[in-house]
């Protein structure tokens, strides 16, 4: 039912208020953010979506409490501890999307040493993005096609889509954005170019392999309805 479906982005979004409703740290939020990745994962693998790219981090989140970006940037390294051996043996393929050289090696590591390890899996493809900016991206990709003495002539959506960070990363079909705010924020621009929006209320750690189920059926309700594109 489901397998038309290749793509799907998520803005995690309301970690920090979550903790807040708790009366927790905003660090919790986050941790909690974290062992929803895996939930989420799991649950699209298991509906058969290819891809899933999730946008964990913003630049503008640079601009929080070092405290809060330096327990943030441990994160990576945790959730594999945690949960990559599962995610292996899920078929999960691990792929970062984003400007790695300006990563910490306590964050860039880990994350290339799962890449490495799961990049012949063939089950779903986990783009996560970070230290990723859909402007920045382009931005990038226009400096490469100069630096490459690409031609005027020789420019055409494909190969500028070549060009970007996110290259390998398909046409995403559904973008789903927790936590009520009806914003892209900067995630992919290029490539939510025929995408279906979806936005929900509920903050990111109290977003189920339900509720993320939900988001499914209402695209392919409306893919029915509209034929897509
Ligand atoms: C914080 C909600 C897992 C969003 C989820 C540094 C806010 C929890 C990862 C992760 C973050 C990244 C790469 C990887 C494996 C896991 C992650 C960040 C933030 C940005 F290969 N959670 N998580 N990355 N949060």
């Amino acid at each position: 039912m489901t397998n038309q479906i290749k793509n799907v982005a998520v803005i995690m979004d309301g970690n920090g208020r979550w903790a807040k409703k708790k009366g927790l740290p905003r660090t919790a939020g986050h941790l909690q953010g974290t062992k929803n990745i895996r939930n989420i994962t799991i649950a699209a693998n298991d509906l058969g979506i290819k891809s899933l790219t999730l946008y964990a981090f913003s630049t503008e989140n640079w601009k929080r409490e070092q405290s809060e970006v330096e327990y943030i940037m441990k994160l990576p390294a945790q959730f594999l501890d945690d949960y990559l051996e599962e995610l292996i043996e899920n078929n999960v393929v691990i792929k970062l999307i984003g400007e790695r050289d300006r990563l910490p090696e306590y964050t860039r590591k880990p994350i290339e040493e799962a890449e490495a390890r799961t990049a012949h899996n063939n089950g779903i493809i986990l783009n996560l993005c970070l230290n990723y900016g859909g402007q920045r991206e382009i931005v990038l990709a226009v400096k490469q096609m100069i630096a490459d003495g690409v031609k005027e002539e020789e420019v055409t959506e494909d190969l500028f889509a070549s060009y970007l960070m996110a290259a390998n990363c398909n046409p995403i079909d559904l973008l789903i954005r927790t936590s009520g705010e009806q914003r892209i924020s900067n995630f992919l621009l290029w490539q939510i170019a025929y995408s279906e929006l979806y936005f929900t209320d509920k903050l990111w750690p109290d977003f189920t392999a339900e509720d993320f189920k939900e988001a499914i059926l209402n695209f392919d309700k409306r893919e029915r309805r509209f034929g897509g594109r």
